[in-house]
């Protein structure tokens, strides 16, 4: 960074800052992660100089030879890891992944059936406020009142009643597997196109530590930041048959240039994906988290389904005196980072819901185990049990400082 230094100090101090952050910080954000060096390699490396819009093989500028060896090698690595008959590397980001896909296979106004916001489904899945729900008819599912899971059943009804044009499954806030299988049956039934999101799971579903939607869905989309791994972006894999549309979509439908350096280090994140020391990683994500989960209960902590079979848990704070906003402000003066969510059938407003939610990609990479999880689990635990407590803060300031420590040292 000494050249970053020299020309501009002050972003240099402010990206120096944010680094010690996130190393004197317990990172509990689901959706978040650390990358390895030679993803942040090839980040910041000269591909960002390149523009190359078009495809491989196919690009309306010169120069283009080994940006389209980058970029068919990310696919490649896609398509293998994931099983998938097609995929796009281009999308900039998962939103505008998804949209691309509802306007390449769909019209307007069309009936899509996607999961609610605030039962775990995702802003991009027909929310009123995005776009999604603004161009397309969306209808929303939930989940069952009681057992806070997925309610296929009602999915089924939806379909029958709605006869959408494609049905959204995958979510941002749902700790339990998803049965991408029963929803791409009743896609079949209904004559709608199946699409699953990935983007929370995807590095479970690359190494199989969730049942993978491919290769039977129609359309999976991916962002790939998240349990993969790799930088921001996304990934939309499909069939073939839709290849045409989607990638016509993307480009020149939604976007310009492609980020080839942004697709350079989703090869990279690729590749590092598919070896046993990520598939040793992803199962112990699901290992801490499920620690995590115990050590809350223990403490009388009550989660969303009780549990957890993923990388995430949901607190649910109705019993107790705070609420989701008040929740991830205390936890952050301890320095632990996670952050409010909607629990189902939220009795408040979004702005300050009744839950937090908590994942365990970011620590599992920096090598936390069931140990250290256990012992964060209790001292989140006494924050929640005690908001109002200064000397409890200053005690799990303490506590969170030395288990930084340990583990640095
Ligand atoms: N904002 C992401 C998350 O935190 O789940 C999803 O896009």
């Amino acid at each position: 960074m000494n050249n970053l230094q020299k020309i501009d100090p002050k972003i240099s101090q402010l990206i120096q800052k944010e680094a010690e952050r996130q190393k004197r910080g317990l990172n509990l954000i689901p959706s978040e992660n650390f990358v390895s060096p030679a993803v942040s390699e090839a980040l910041a490396s000269v591909c960002t100089n390149k523009y190359a819009e078009g495809y491989p093989d196919q690009r309306y500028y010169s120069g283009n030879q080994y940006i389209d060896e980058i970029e068919k090698l990310a696919q490649k690595r896609a398509q293998k890891l994931f099983r998938a008959e097609h995929v796009n590397v281009q999308p900039y980001s998962g939103s505008p992944a998804n949209l691309a896909v509802y306007l390449a296979l769909a019209q307007p106004g069309d009936t899509i059936l996607g999961m609610s916001l605030t039962h775990g489904g995702h802003l991009t899945h027909g929310h009123q406020v995005n776009l999604s729900g603004k161009l397309f008819n969306f209808i929303q599912y939930k989940v069952n009142p009681q057992t806070q899971r997925i309610n296929y059943q009602e999915i089924e009804e939806l379909a029958q009643k709605h006869r959408p044009r494609i049905i959204v499954s995958g979510a941002t806030a749902y700790p339990r597997i998803i049965n991408f299988e029963k929803i791409h049956q009743i896609s079949q039934k209904v004559k709608a196109v199946s699409m699953a999101d990935i983007s929370h799971i995807a590095g479970l579903v690359a190494t199989q530590n969730h049942p993978s939607p491919l290769p039977f869905t129609d359309v999976v989309t991916t962002t790939t930041h998240k349990t993969l791994r790799g930088p921001r972006g996304a990934l939309i894999m499909c069939k073939k048959q839709y290849a045409t549309s989607i990638d016509r979509m993307i480009f020149p439908g939604m976007q310009g240039g492609p980020h080839e350096n942004n697709i350079a280090a989703i090869a990279v994140a690729l590749q590092e994906a598919s070896t046993p020391a990520f598939q040793k990683y992803s199962r112990q994500i699901i290992k801490n988290s499920q620690a995590l989960a115990q050590a809350l209960q223990k403490q009388g902590i009550k989660l969303v389904t009780n549990g957890t079979d993923n990388h995430l848990l949901l607190i649910d704070l109705r019993p107790h005196q705070i609420k989701g906003k008040e929740a991830e402000n205390l936890l952050e003066k301890a320095k632990i980072y996670v952050n409010k969510n909607t629990i189902p059938y939220d009795p408040q407003s979004p702005l300050n819901p009744s839950g937090v939610r908590l994942g365990t990609p970011a620590l599992t990479t920096q090598g936390f185990r069931e140990k250290e999880m256990k012992k964060i689990g209790e001292i989140i635990a006494l924050l929640l049990n005690h908001p109002f407590d200064q000397k409890v803060l200053e005690k799990t300031q303490k506590q969170v400082k030395k288990i930084i420590k340990i583990h640095a040292s």
